[in-house]
């Protein structure tokens, strides 16, 4: 079993690359960082972390084709496997709904959109010229100048439908849950969609994006872990919350509120 740890850039990167290098010194085996537009961005706190780290591996934990396209982030993560050595793994998922209603994006299609983002991701990274006429992702002939070797696909999902793509077409999945019933459900659908597409479902490597909390104070570590829930909560399927008791209504006020800042 591997170990990986997210670190989210709402912190100054350089603080960031001290932890990443704890994390290493440690034995963990990959940092992750989030990609909100709100916090600093990715791919530049990515490249300190490339700098200040030796041999962990590094990725983005997520990132989604709405604000960014797929040709841009082949692009940016191709360059953190450059800059690191061919340490680069690239994280990404549909993205946040509640960030994307604060910044005017509708998110449309998220199962196509992520599908054939990857898809046209792969091709980039593997120096094809990509030409695509996807129903969300469009290409006329684009190409990378410059190739920096194999970078590993990991696409953030907990619904039954993403989760059963992610065994079809990723390296791995990083689960956004923390209990084990959402892992026994989400197995299950990886390995749907692994057979489904003739792979060996042992072939995805399967993550637990779980949530911890510390703090010699429990009221404060679980207070902190509220804002990370809230942010799933928001982002969930119906389904996936129904299997947790939390309403429907209950995630629609969250997302207003983390909509308005709040
Ligand atoms: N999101 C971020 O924006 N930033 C991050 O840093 C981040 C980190 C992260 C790490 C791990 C992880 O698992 C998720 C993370 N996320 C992050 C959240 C991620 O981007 C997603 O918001 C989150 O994973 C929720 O996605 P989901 O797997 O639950 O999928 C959603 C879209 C969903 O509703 N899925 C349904 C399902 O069954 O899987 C399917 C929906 C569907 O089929 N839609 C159709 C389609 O084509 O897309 C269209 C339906 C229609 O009528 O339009």
């Amino acid at each position: 079993m591997k170990f990986g740890i997210e670190f989210v850039p709402a912190d100054p990167a350089l603080k960031i690359a001290y932890y990443a290098k704890l994390s290493e010194q440690q034995g963990f085996d990959y940092v992750w960082i989030t990609d909100h537009y709100n916090n600093r961005d990715v791919y530049s706190t990515l490249t300190v972390l490339a700098l200040n780290t030796n041999s962990i591996k590094i990725g983005s934990g997520v990132t989604n084709s709405y604000t960014r396209n797929p040709a841009i982030t082949a692009s940016s993560i191709a360059s953190i496997a450059e800059i690191s050595g061919g340490r680069a793994v690239l994280g990404l998922g549909p993205g946040d709904k509640a960030t994307f209603d604060a910044m005017g994006i509708a998110w449309e299609k998220p199962l196509a959109t992520t599908k054939e983002a990857i898809q046209a991701i792969r091709g980039f990274i593997e120096g094809k010229k990509v030409s695509m006429d996807g129903e969300m992702v469009k290409f006329a002939g684009a190409k990378l100048a410059f190739n920096a070797g194999k970078v590993p696909i990991y696409m953030g999902a907990q619904g039954p439908k993403m989760l059963e793509l992610a065994g079809e077409i990723a390296d791995g999945v990083l689960i956004n849950a923390s209990h084990p019933k959402d892992f026994e459900v989400a197995v299950e659908q990886i390995r749907k969609g692994a057979e489904k597409a003739g792979r060996d479902p042992s072939e995805v490597d399967v993550t637990a994006y779980a949530c911890f909390s510390i703090d010699k104070d429990p009221a404060k570590a679980v207070n902190a872990a509220k804002v990370v829930v809230a942010f799933i909560v928001a982002g969930s399927p119906d389904l996936v919350l129904e299997r947790h008791g939390i309403s429907v209504d209950g995630k629609k006020q969250i997302g207003d509120a983390i909509a308005k800042g709040d």
